[in-house]
């Protein structure tokens, strides 16, 4: 009774003092997701802990209560049970029927992370390319006023700032000029190796999400690929549609003042300018990161 209030007690403090919700709580360290595939693995990540927890408790019992209740009480040998068939088939059986278990839902759930839609149900289709140690991202299917396709180009000084729709299916389709790199966006609790030639090697370089809010979500290179690999950061930014369309829109246009199309941050600039609740939403810059001082003349 007594072991049960402190634990009781412990548990509400644990709940309390750190500030996690319910929610916090079961999703058991798992990071929050964005998309409808990264809830789907931190459901199975959830049921998986709260089934490694109930073998945990059965476990412990089963190593507390002899230490509890079968202290030695003299020098008699006690009843033996080693060569007990029944017993081994259970603590085999039981083992391996966990593992299909796991096993099944560990596909199933990797099965739907990386389902693809038909070509007709997907909304946006961008060619991601990576290389030492930047990102450029060309938009299919969008045209320019100059004739060239849509696509943001980071520099040293100017993270590339990915714009995509809320609630859309996207596609990423992935190519690497160099060496290996990897995208990774923390938000989509997902990433893929970004790899040269992948077609030529057999590689699926294809893959899918939907973003369920807008917001920016820092994107990072997670494949040592270099000296400025830790400087290979860029940032999604997703809009509802309505805002993804009029920044398409303002991507094709030609700018006035510079002859050429509109770059990535002056379309968000003037997209913000004419929707003030845009806010932070349309900053010309990425929020989330910021260009790495690469310190080339300092380190000579
Ligand atoms: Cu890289």
């Amino acid at each position: 009774m007594r072991l049960a209030k402190v634990g009781g007690l412990v548990g509400l403090v644990a709940l309390t003092a750190t500030g996690c919700s319910g929610e916090e709580v079961l999703r058991f360290g798992w990071p929050e997701a964005v998309t409808p595939q990264g809830h789907r693995m931190s459901v199975f990540w959830t049921w998986s802990t709260v089934a490694a927890l109930v073998v945990g408790v059965i476990v412990w019992s089963l190593i507390l209560w002899p230490v509890i209740a079968h202290r030695k009480r003299g020098d008699k040998l006690p009843r033996q049970f080693q060569y007990n068939h029944f017993l081994e088939v259970i603590y085999t059986g039981i083992p391996s029927i966990m593992v299909v278990i796991l096993f099944y839902f560990t596909v199933t759930t990797q099965n739907a992370v990386l389902a693809k839609a038909d070509q007709k149900d997907v909304a946006v289709s961008v060619d991601v390319l990576a290389f030492q140690w930047n990102w450029d991202f060309t938009y299919r299917g969008y045209t320019a006023a100059d004739g060239q396709p849509v696509h943001t180009l980071g520099t040293s000084s100017e993270i590339p700032v990915l714009v995509l729709p809320t609630n859309k299916t996207i596609q990423y389709n992935l190519r690497a000029k160099d060496v290996i790199h990897s995208f990774f966006v923390p938000e989509f609790n997902f990433k893929r190796d970004v790899f040269p030639f992948p077609e030529k090697n057999n590689q699926d370089g294809v893959f899918q999400n939907s973003i369920d809010r807008e917001g920016s979500f820092v994107g990072r290179c997670a494949e040592l690929c270099g000296i400025y690999h830790s400087a290979m950061n860029f940032e999604v930014r997703a809009l509802n549609p309505d805002r993804f369309d009029r920044y398409m829109i303002l991507r094709e246009r030609l700018n006035s003042k510079t002859g050429v199309p509109n770059t990535a941050a002056e379309a968000l600039t003037e997209l913000g300018s004419t929707d003030p609740s845009c806010g932070n939403l349309c900053s010309p810059l990425a929020t989330t990161t910021k260009p790495f001082d690469t310190k080339r003349n300092q380190s000579r």
